[in-house]
């Protein structure tokens, strides 16, 4: 039988925003199916994003939802779990949203290791906004903001979560998209703050100026330029040049933020 999505999303807030070809809506199907797999109540699930095409994605989900300001996500969704540890958080946004503006809050919730997940959208552009470059535009690529080309370095997200203190770290891609739902429920299943990049692709401000002919094109440079970790481990560097490696990247166990706070609430209560 074929999976019913339609239980997981808000009656009447279809049809969505999304370009034919936008990668965001296949990562919604992967969510959908991790919550669906873990069987979480959506009724204590929230799901928080910030602004962009990207943040867009928790409208649509029929479970207790925040669309909060751009850059966001992570302290809005904080306070959420603060409050209500009980809850299961998930946080949703793009590139832009996450490691621009948002960029302060996103390592700071990694060094906290907040029990959350953060699935961040990389299409590696401001795609709501018509195109601009963002900290993931590729070295050289073209964006609005970026005619001759993007004379930055770009982030590596998944490096910087585990920089900043991420204890779950994954990457995947659009074009897999049976596995997006397996990166997504084990990282919910972390106790701590998980971190899961999935690169997908925007078609309308990035495809078109970096010259691809088309989405199948853009989902097929998705799968030619990425490797799954074991597959790396028999490779030279040579043959990893240009590649971008996927699946659970980092993980360790770590004291939980909020399992810690009530502890000093209890401290500061026998005094
Ligand atoms: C304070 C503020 N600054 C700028 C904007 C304009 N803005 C809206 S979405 C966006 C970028 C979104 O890019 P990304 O997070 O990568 O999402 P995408 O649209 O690519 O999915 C920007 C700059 C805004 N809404 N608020
Ligand atoms: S502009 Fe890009 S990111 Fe936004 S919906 Fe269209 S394809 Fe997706
Ligand atoms: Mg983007």
């Amino acid at each position: 039988m074929a999976f019913d999505y339609d239980k997981y999303i808000r009656p009447g807030k279809l049809p969505h925003i999304w370009c034919p070809g936008c990668g965001h809506g296949i990562v919604m199907k992967g969510l959908i199916r991790a919550i669906d797999s873990l069987q979480l109540d959506t009724k204590n699930t929230a799901i928080v994003s910030g602004i962009g095409c990207a943040s867009r994605l928790p409208g649509y989900m029929d479970c207790c939802t925040l669309h909060t300001a751009h850059g966001r996500a992570a302290a809005f969704a904080t306070g959420v779990k603060m409050a209500k540890p009980e809850m299961n958080v998930i946080l949703v946004g793009g590139d832009g949203d996450g490691t621009a503006i948002g960029g302060n809050h996103f390592i700071h919730a990694c060094r906290r290791n907040i029990d959350m997940t953060y699935i961040i959208l990389n299409n590696k552009i401001y795609g709501m906004t018509g195109g601009q470059f963002s900290p993931a535009t590729p070295t050289g690529a073209k964006a609005s903001t970026t005619p001759y080309g993007n004379p930055d370095p770009p982030f590596d997200i998944a490096k910087l979560a585990i920089g900043a203190g991420a204890t779950f770290v994954a990457r995947g891609t659009a074009y897999h998209a049976t596995q997006i739902d397996k990166l997504i429920a084990e990282a919910i299943q972390h106790k701590g703050f998980s971190v899961v990049e999935i690169l997908d692709d925007c078609p309308t401000t990035y495809g078109r100026r970096n010259k691809f002919k088309s989405v199948i094109e853009m989902m097929n440079h998705l799968k030619e330029t990425s490797v799954p970790v074991k597959a790396a481990e028999k490779m030279t560097a040579e043959q990893l040049q240009g590649k971008v490696l996927t699946g659970v990247l980092y993980k360790e166990e770590k004291p939980e933020y909020t399992t810690e706070y009530a502890k000093v609430i209890e401290r500061a209560q026998a005094k």
